[in-house]
């Protein structure tokens, strides 16, 4: 009988993947993640560490001295960050990521309404979260920043049916769609729209964005055109309501929003 206590198997085995394995933890997610401005920090912390109740006065104390939409990229975006992080490192799970989304909504909707709108709109726009896709935090970010810069935006909200967008477009002829993608299985709603779109006789951009979509994809069909960015939106919308078509705002895209 063989004794197998008196054997060592590190000095026959060596697991690799977890000896390299750099284990994460949201305290230290947060060191390397987090911004360091105390305010901003703050807000970033109630992300990451799901502290639903603490959002809205850390949105508010930011808000105090910064503008509402730097405190949405400065503090709500790295917290989210580290939870993807996390997530990605099977450190943080699915009901984390619900409950974090959930801060994420809250601290949106206080920036939005501190942001405010302007009076007269400057076009329609119409946004939605591609067919099968929950994720719509960026969509309400980047909805939130073009209602601040005077655009009506007709927000279908997520897991938007092709059809159900086309649809829309057709009826209300909007200044551009734009469509979030953040799962690579969600991502050709945005072909397949733009077809229909085109065979509706419509010359109208669909503007591709969202984790999944980079702008090599979201500009290889017929009207696609690319927001990396939220805040790159309104410049591009302003082109577009200069005349600009999908072709030349493709063409002119870098010096387009290079100052956003
Ligand atoms: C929060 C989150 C969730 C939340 C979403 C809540 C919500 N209301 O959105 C919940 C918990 C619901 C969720 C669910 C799932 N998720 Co999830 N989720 C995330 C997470 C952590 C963050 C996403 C996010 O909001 N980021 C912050 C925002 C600001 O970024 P963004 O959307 O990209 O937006 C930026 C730009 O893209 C752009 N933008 C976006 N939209 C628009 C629109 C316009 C007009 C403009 C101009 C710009 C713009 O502007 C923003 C910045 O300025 C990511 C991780 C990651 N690294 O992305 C995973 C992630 C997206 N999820 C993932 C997965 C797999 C899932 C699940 C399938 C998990 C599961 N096992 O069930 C489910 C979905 C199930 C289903 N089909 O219903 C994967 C997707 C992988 C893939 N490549 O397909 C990711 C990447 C995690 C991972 N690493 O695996 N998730």
């Amino acid at each position: 009988m063989i004794d197998y206590s008196k054997v060592d198997f590190s000095k026959i085995l060596t697991r690799y993947d977890v000896k390299t394995q750099v284990v994460e933890t949201p305290e230290s997610a947060a060191e390397k993640m987090l911004p360091d401005d105390p305010l901003m920090r703050a807000v970033a912390e109630c992300v990451l560490f799901k502290k639903v109740k603490d959002i809205a006065p850390a949105m508010m104390a930011a808000m105090g001295k910064y503008a509402a939409a730097d405190v949405i990229n400065g503090g709500l975006v790295p917290g989210i960050d580290a939870v993807g992080k996390l997530y990605a490192d099977h450190v943080y799970y699915l009901p984390d990521m619900m409950v974090a989304a959930k801060v994420m909504e809250v601290g949106i909707k206080l920036a939005e309404k501190s942001m405010g709108g302007a009076r007269e709109t400057k076009a329609d726009v119409i946004m939605h979260a591609a067919e099968g896709d929950p994720h719509d935090i960026g969509k309400n970010i980047a909805a939130a920043m073009m209602k601040a810069a005077g655009y009506n935006v007709i927000d279908l909200g997520r897991d938007v049916p092709v059809t159900v967008a086309v649809d829309k477009v057709k009826e209300i002829k909007p200044l551009f769609i734009s469509g979030t993608a953040l799962m690579t299985t969600t991502m050709s709603a945005f072909p397949a729209e733009a077809k229909l779109i085109k065979e509706a006789g419509l010359n109208i951009p669909l503007m591709g964005c969202g984790g999944a979509v980079n702008r090599e994809y979201a500009t290889s069909y017929e009207l696609g055109i690319h927001s990396d960015k939220a805040n790159h939106t309104a410049p591009i919308a302003q082109k577009l309501l200069e005349g600009y078509d999908w072709k030349r705002i493709n063409e002119e895209w870098d010096s387009i929003v290079g100052g956003a």
